[in-house]
C-alpha cells in the first residue's frame, strides 16, 4: 500500500462552523458537499472530519452519545454516506474524528454503567470517595475536579475532560472491542482513517495521587503509558492493517522521544502525530497566561520536531488554537504576506500539511467583547475557576479573549451578503465583523489572494518530491529569521521565512521558486513577513 497520507494534504473541517444549509445556525454535512468543489480546486486531498456522530454537545460533538449515528443536527447517516461518496468522486478521502478517551454522559454505556450490577460498569472508572472527598487529588484538563459524583450509583468516575465526557476504563477488554467495532463499521463506509483524540492517554496505569501541579496532577500516571502502546498496537494489528487507512494521533504533553515511539514503525501504532510544543511557546506554564510571541523559541521548537521525528504531522491551527496569522503573524499591516510566509513555512516543512477551515483565507482570531458571547466549555470553566480565585473580571477577560478556542470556531467567511453567507438564520457562534474584508468569495478569484497563494503552495508542493519526500536541514533559527533545506537526490532548496516587520538580510544564490512579494529574483534582501523558496540546484 503507497503512503498516499505523505503526498496529500489534510484540511481540517469544524462542521459546526463550516457552512449551513437549513437555517438553523448551524454547520451541517450538506454544507459541506456543497463546498467540496472549492475544496478540491484548493488542492485538498484529505478531509479531517471533527466529530458528527450523535452528540449532546457539552464540548461541541467531543462528548459522544452514539458513535454509529449522526448528530441530527449535522443531517442524517445518508448524508454521511452521501458525503463519502462526493468526496470519493473528486479524489478526496475522509479521516474521522475518533474520541475514544471518553465518551458522553448521555451514552448509554455510562447511563448503564451508573447502576453498580451493570454489565457495563467496568466499561468506566468508578471507585468510592476517600475521607470524604474524590478518589484522589487528580485534577483535569478543563479547570474542574475530575472525578464526579453520581448519587444514584454512590461513587465517583473519572473524567479528565467535562464532566459529561467520562473516561473509558481500558482495564476492561471489552471496551476495545467495542472501540474496533467503531473502526471497523467507519472503514467499512469507505473513510480513509482516523485522528484519535487525545491518544496517549488513553491508559491509566494507576489512580494513586499524583505529584502536585499547576496543572494535570496526576498526569504521570497516563501520559503515554506501556498501556496505551499495547492498546495502539493491537488496534493496528486487528483494525487498520486490515485497510488502506492512516491513523494521526493527537498527543498530549508528548516529547520528541514519546513521538518516535509513537510512530515507530516497528512497532506499528500511528502513522504521525500532533505534537503541541510549539504551539506552547507563547505561554506559561498553561495557555491561559499567554507570554509574548518570540518568533525564535517558535521556530527552534519546530526545527527540533523536524529533526526528531521521521515524519511529523505539521499544523498552525485547529479547533482548539488561536488563529496562526492573529498569533505567530501580523493581523493588522502585514495581513496577507504574514499569512502567506505562514503558508510557505507548513507547506515546505517536511511531513503532512494540516490547514484548519478559514486558515487559507487568513480568517483571525474572533472580535468579541465580552462573555456572553463565548459558548466554549472550557473558557466558561476557565472563567469560574478564576472568578473563584478572585482575579478581576478585566484580567479573565483578557486571559479568556486571547487563548479562547472559540478564537478558530468562529462561523466560515464565504461572501459579503448577510452572515457572511454561512447561514440564512442566527449563527450558534457570532461571525467576526471583518467578513466584509476577509471572505472567500473575494478571495477565490483573486490571483494576489491569501487563499490563491495556498493553492498555488499547495500545487507546488504536490508535484515536488524534493518538498515532499526531501530530507530537512536547519540553517538557522533566530527571532527573525527560520531558514532550513530540504534535500533529495542531491537536488537542494533553500527556504527563507522572515517573522520581522524590517527588512532583513539573508543572501543566498540559487534559482527563485516563489515568493509572497512580487519579485523574478532574489538579491537577498527580504521585506517584512517575506518568504522565498530558492532553487540552489545539485549539489556539487
Ligand atoms: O486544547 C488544548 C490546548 O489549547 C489542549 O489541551 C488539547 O488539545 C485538548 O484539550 C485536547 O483536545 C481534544 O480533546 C478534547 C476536545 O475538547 C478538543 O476539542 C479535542 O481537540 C476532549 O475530547
Ligand atoms: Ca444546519
Amino acid at each position: 500500500m503507497s503512503n498516499w497520507w505523505k503526498e496529500r494534504i489534510v484540511y481540517q473541517i469544524y462542521p459546526r462552523s463550516f457552512a449551513d444549509t437549513n437555517g438553523d445556525g448551524i454547520g451541517d454535512i450538506p454544507g459541506i458537499i456543497a463546498h467540496l468543489d472549492e475544496l478540491k480546486d484548493l488542492g485538498v486531498g484529505i478531509i479531517w472530519l471533527s466529530p458528527v456522530y450523535r452528540s449532546p454537545g457539552a464540548d461541541n460533538g467531543y462528548d459522544i452519545s452514539d458513535y454509529r449515528d449522526i448528530a441530527p443536527e449535522f443531517g442524517t447517516m445518508a448524508d454521511m454516506d452521501a458525503l463519502i461518496q462526493e468526496a470519493g468522486k473528486r479524489d478526496i478521502k475522509l479521516v474521522m474524528d475518533l474520541v475514544i478517551n471518553h465518551t458522553s454522559d448521555q451514552h448509554a454505556w455510562f447511563q448503564s454503567s451508573r447502576d453498580k450490577n451493570s454489565p457495563y460498569r467496568d466499561y468506566y472508572i468508578w471507585r468510592p470517595g476517600k475521607n470524604g472527598g474524590p478518589p484522589n487529588n487528580w485534577t483535569s484538563f478543563f479547570a474542574e475536579d475530575c472525578w464526579e459524583y453520581d448519587k444514584k450509583s454512590g461513587e465517583y468516575y473519572l473524567h479528565l475532560f467535562a464532566k459529561e465526557q467520562p473516561d473509558l476504563n481500558y482495564d476492561n477488554p471489552q471496551v476495545l472491542d467495542e472501540i474496533k467495532g467503531i473502526m471497523r463499521f467507519w472503514l467499512h463506509k469507505g473513510i480513509a482513517g482516523f485522528r484519535c483524540d487525545v491518544i496517549n492517554i488513553i491508559y491509566k496505569s494507576s489512580l494513586e495521587d499524583g505529584k502536585k501541579r499547576l496543572a494535570l496532577t496526576g498526569s504521570e500516571y497516563y501520559i503515554s503509558q506501556p498501556g496505551t502502546h499495547k492498546i495502539l498496537q493491537e488496534l493496528r494489528r486487528d483494525v487498520l492493517s486490515q485497510y488502506d487507512c492512516f491513523a494521526v494521533g493527537e498527543t498530549v504533553f508528548v516529547t520528541p522521544q514519546m513521538g518516535k515511539d509513537l510512530c515507530d514503525k516497528s512497532r506499528g501504532e500511528l502513522d504521525m502525530i500532533f505534537s503541541f510544543e510549539h504551539m506552547e511557546t507563547d505561554q506559561y506554564i498553561v495557555k491561559w497566561f499567554k507570554r509574548r510571541f518570540h518568533a525564535g523559541r517558535f521556530v527552534k521548537t519546530i526545527a527540533k520536531w523536524q529533526q526528531a521525528l521521521e515524519w511529523n504531522a505539521n499544523y498552525l491551527e485547529n479547533h482548539d488554537q488561536p488563529r496562526s496569522v492573529s498569533r505567530f503573524g501580523d493581523a493588522d499591516k502585514y495581513w496577507a504576506h504574514s499569512a502567506k510566509m505562514l503558508c510557505t513555512m507548513l507547506m515546505t516543512l517536511r511531513g503532512t500539511p494540516y490547514v484548519y477551515q478559514g486558515q487559507e483565507i487568513g480568517m483571525t482570531n474572533f472580535d468579541y467583547t465580552n462573555m456572553e458571547q463565548i459558548q466554549d466549555v472550557e473558557s466558561h470553566n476557565v472563567n469560574k475557576l478564576a472568578k473563584k480565585l478572585h482575579i478581576p473580571a478585566f484580567y479573565r477577560w483578557r486571559m479568556i479573549k486571547k487563548s479562547s478556542r472559540d478564537n478558530a470556531r468562529t462561523p466560515m467567511q464565504w461572501h459579503t451578503g448577510k452572515n457572511a453567507g454561512f447561514t440564512t438564520g442566527k449563527p450558534w457562534l457570532a461571525i467576526n465583523h471583518n467578513y466584509t474584508r476577509i471572505n472567500m468569495a473575494a478571495q477565490m478569484n483573486d490571483p494576489d489572494s491569501v487563499r490563491s497563494f495556498y493553492k498555488t503552495m499547495i500545487a507546488l508542493r504536490a508535484g515536488n518530491d524534493v518538498l515532499k519526500l526531501g530530507s530537512f536541514r536547519l540553517i538557522s533559527a533566530t527571532r527573525r529569521l527560520f531558514i532550513y533545506e530540504r534535500e533529495l537526490d542531491g537536488r537542494i532548496y533553500r527556504v527563507i521565512l522572515s517573522f520581522s516587520k524590517k527588512a532583513c538580510k539573508a543572501p543566498c544564490d540559487g534559482i527563485l521558486l516563489l515568493s509572497n512579494y512580487p519579485r523574478d529574483t532574489y538579491d537577498g534582501t527580504l521585506s517584512p513577513y517575506e518568504a522565498v523558496v530558492v532553487d540552489k540546484g545539485d549539489r556539487q
